[in-house]
């Protein structure tokens, strides 16, 4: 069995498949903290967990002249500044169990908590890309920085992705080689002991295991940035589905979702109390956070609470709270809620019209049913 020596887990975690790993904490935990704690922070592994040796581990960097340094984890902490950022990781996939609803689509069954939150402490990309010889921004190009794990599948090939170069010299100097998160080494499941951190870009290109980066003219050769993560028109089927036409995703769109109550819950009459979460891609802060307690005929501002982020830089969510009025009478409620982002992006108020093939990117209104118990 490949997956033997997967690390322990937490028993709260909603298993998504268990070979390889795939988890969820409860929507309802999620909220609980700012910064997840690292055991209920959502868990996807696409391969087994390697097992790496701190000792003997190094990070193959490839130098712009055909030179390879490889840096020790000593190296990495000692010679570059620790950096810390906020940030949120999202899965692509995060609420696809909604457009499956639609219509089928390929893909692992995520709620609403595909995502987490958590202080990531590392030496800085540009940093390590500046000591192997690589130009600041402008110089370089169209260029792609890649990135390769050391999980492989069976034919031996690595989980790998790219992120374009201007966003690893970029992004505020805040592109991440993480060893730690939250404080505590970086844990097995999350890609001990080194992953890239790319704050307000999709989870995929966050790779964990870390063994190698590269710099080219072309993206990640892998699977998962040619022919997975991409988004399609609703009328793209599996027939029809031509890969190489569709951007490869790397900043997520706006997002929000309730996570209390839960769906089919039943809630007193008088006043309702919802909470729940909004993050936006690409450092866009989050706006505001509507709430409706009646489908979205009226609307409530929400109540926002998270750390104060510069703008262009907020990387990490904000965690809201809404309490509104039952209307009087009322059996059932539909809860609902949108989120602005600093760009005023916003929300597409239902599922179909972005359903896609492999239901990614789905962040439609969050629709929860309640029922009002006398
Ligand atoms: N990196 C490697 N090496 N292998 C993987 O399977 N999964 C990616 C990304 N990095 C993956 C990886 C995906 S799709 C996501 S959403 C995030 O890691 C999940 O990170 P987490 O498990 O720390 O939450
Ligand atoms: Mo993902």
């Amino acid at each position: 069995d490949p997956y033997a020596g997967d690390p322990p887990r937490h028993p709260a975690l909603k298993v998504n498949s268990l070979k390889p790993f795939n988890a969820e904490p409860p929507a309802e935990l999620l909220t609980e903290n700012y910064l997840t704690p690292n055991q209920l922070f959502f868990k996807r592994n696409h391969l087994p967990v390697p097992a790496v040796d701190p000792a003997s581990y190094r990070l193959q960097v490839e130098g712009p002249r055909g030179r390879t340094l490889a840096l020790s984890l000593h190296e990495l902490k000692s010679r570059f500044p620790k950096h810390e950022v906020t940030a949120t990781l999202q899965c692509a996939g995060n609420r696809r169990s909604e457009m499956n609803r639609v219509r089928p689509v390929k893909g692992l069954e995520w709620g609403v908590a595909a995502l987490s939150t958590a202080r990531w402490g590392g030496a800085r990309l540009r940093d390590v890309l500046a000591h192997a010889g690589y130009p600041e921004e402008g110089q370089a190009g169209e260029q792609h920085v890649g990135f390769e794990g050391l999980d492989q599948d069976l034919s031996g090939a690595a989980y790998g992705a790219s992120i374009p170069y201007s966003t690893a010299m970029g992004c505020h100097g805040d592109v991440l080689l993480a060893y730690e998160m939250n404080g505590e080494e970086l844990p097995r499941d999350h890609g001990y002991p080194l992953r890239v951190g790319v704050p307000g870009v999709v989870g995929a290109r966050n790779v964990k295991w870390l063994g190698r980066i590269s710099v080219s003219r072309e993206e990640s050769q892998s699977h998962w940035q040619q022919n997975d993560y991409k988004g399609f028109s609703p009328s793209v089927d599996w027939d029809t589905v031509d890969f190489s036409t569709a951007p490869a995703i790397q900043e997520l769109p706006v997002q929000s979702a309730i996570t209390e109550p839960a769906p089919g819950a039943a809630v007193p009459p008088g006043e309702l109390t919802v909470k729940g979460y909004a993050w936006s891609g690409g450092g866009r802060g989050v706006g505001r956070v509507d709430v409706s307690l009646d489908g979205g005929r009226t609307w409530h501002v929400a109540e926002l609470k998270g750390e104060e982020q510069a703008p262009g830089r907020a990387w990490a969510w904000q965690l809201w709270q809404l309490t509104g009025p039952v209307a009087p009478g009322s059996t059932e409620l539909d809860v609902v809620c949108k989120a602005v982002d600093a760009s005023y992006n916003v929300q597409p108020d239902t599922v179909a019209p972005i359903w896609n093939l492999r239901g990614v990117l789905s962040n439609a209104w969050h629709r929860v049913h309640v029922t009002v118990v006398q």
